[in-house]
């Protein structure tokens, strides 16, 4: 059996270059090497209040934007989580495999709490329902950027902590992180990671931004107030700015040191929103033609849907066999 691949995006906002850099430009690299599942995790994004004509938009937007990044229906699979009833079933199965501790330890939970006036359920269940994801499908690897790597350790610790419980079920999945872009910062606050839940109008370069507001955000961005760049001590924007770069255009750190050295702040700018800006074009243009066909886009989530299904109603049914729940 081939390695299988599974990943997913929230469709919780706009789609930015670090949600691409992290994941989806890994996901178009490593795609045909695995039989390779992407999925839009609409129950992920409900985990906090979602406008529901928004969500529905945005669900086929992020669609839209896996195939214009690369990835191809002919060998990988497109899918909606809440098409697939099994994720929700296996979460509840592995709900009750996971202490509360482990749940409380996740950093994003400490974080995504603390921002809500009360703090929902489903924000301290989401690396279980994540697990569930993985779990479903058997992934024996999952591509994200690094902020996701503690939830990948807990999927590790719930498949193993299953497996020595009621005996071999689920394949226990490995992490695959980019050697560069693992972890984008924001461009007006270079200590946060960039988020699409963030509400700064420089924070994030979105995927479908105007190329001249696109532009502009890198020409912002925050670096610190020195003139120009002296490699052993970056200030964390300008070092931000050369991992985008470097990222985008596959450079190695050697030759982004000698393209940088002593530039000035401006013209490193220049250079990273020229880089960016002829990075997007071509992903906004295959965009613009995919979603100018409804049915196309429509097509292609039914045909994926029809070949996952049965992965995820074995898991389901042996996962029920297991703890023995009623199975017919
Ligand atoms: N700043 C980032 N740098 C690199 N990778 C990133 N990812 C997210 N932010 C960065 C990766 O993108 C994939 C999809 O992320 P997600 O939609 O599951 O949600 P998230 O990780 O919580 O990302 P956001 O953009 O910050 O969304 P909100 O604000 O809605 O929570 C994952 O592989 C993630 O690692």
């Amino acid at each position: 059996m081939r390695v299988r691949v599974f990943s997913g995006v929230q469709p919780s906002g706009n789609l930015h270059i670090g949600n691409y850099l992290g994941a989806l430009k890994n996901w178009v690299a490593i795609q045909r090497d695995y039989e390779s599942i992407f999925c839009i995790v609409d129950l992920h994004a409900i985990t906090v209040y979602q406008d529901p004509a928004e969500l529905k938009r945005k669900i086929r937007e992020t669609a839209g934007l896996f195939l214009a990044c690369g990835i191809d229906p002919a060998h990988s699979s497109v899918i909606v989580q809440s098409q697939v009833t099994g994720h929700a079933e296996l979460a509840w199965m592995l709900t009750c495999v996971t202490p509360l501790g482990w749940l409380e330890r996740m950093t994003q939970f400490k974080a995504k709490s603390q921002a809500q006036e009360t703090i929902g359920d489903g924000i301290l269940q989401y690396p279980v329902l994540m697990a569930a994801d993985i779990l479903l499908y058997q992934a024996g690897i999952v591509p994200v950027g690094d902020d996701q790597a503690q939830h990948l350790e807990l999927t590790r610790d719930i498949a193993q902590r299953f497996n020595s419980l009621y005996g071999e079920t689920f394949v226990v999945p490995a992490t695959k992180l980019p050697l560069v872009g693992a972890r984008v910062m924001g461009l007006d606050e270079p200590d946060k990671k960039m988020s699409k839940s963030a509400t700064g109008a420089n924070h994030a370069v979105g995927m479908l931004d105007p190329i001249d507001v696109a532009r502009k955000k890198i020409m912002r961005a925050t670096t610190d107030s020195q003139p120009a760049i002296v490699w052993d001590t970056l200030a964390p924007g300008v070092e931000n700015l050369i991992s985008i770069y470097r990222a985008f255009g596959e450079v190695d750190e050697a030759t982004a040191r000698q393209e940088f050295e002593g530039l000035r702040y401006g013209d490193l700018k220049k250079k990273v929103a020229d880089m960016v800006v002829e990075s997007l074009k071509p992903i906004q243009q295959r965009y613009a033609e995919i979603t100018a066909d409804p049915a196309y886009l429509d097509g292609i989530l039914q045909s994926s849907y029809e070949r996952i299904a049965p992965i995820a109603q074995s898991t389901v049914e042996l996962t029920k066999t297991r703890m023995g729940l009623y199975t017919r």
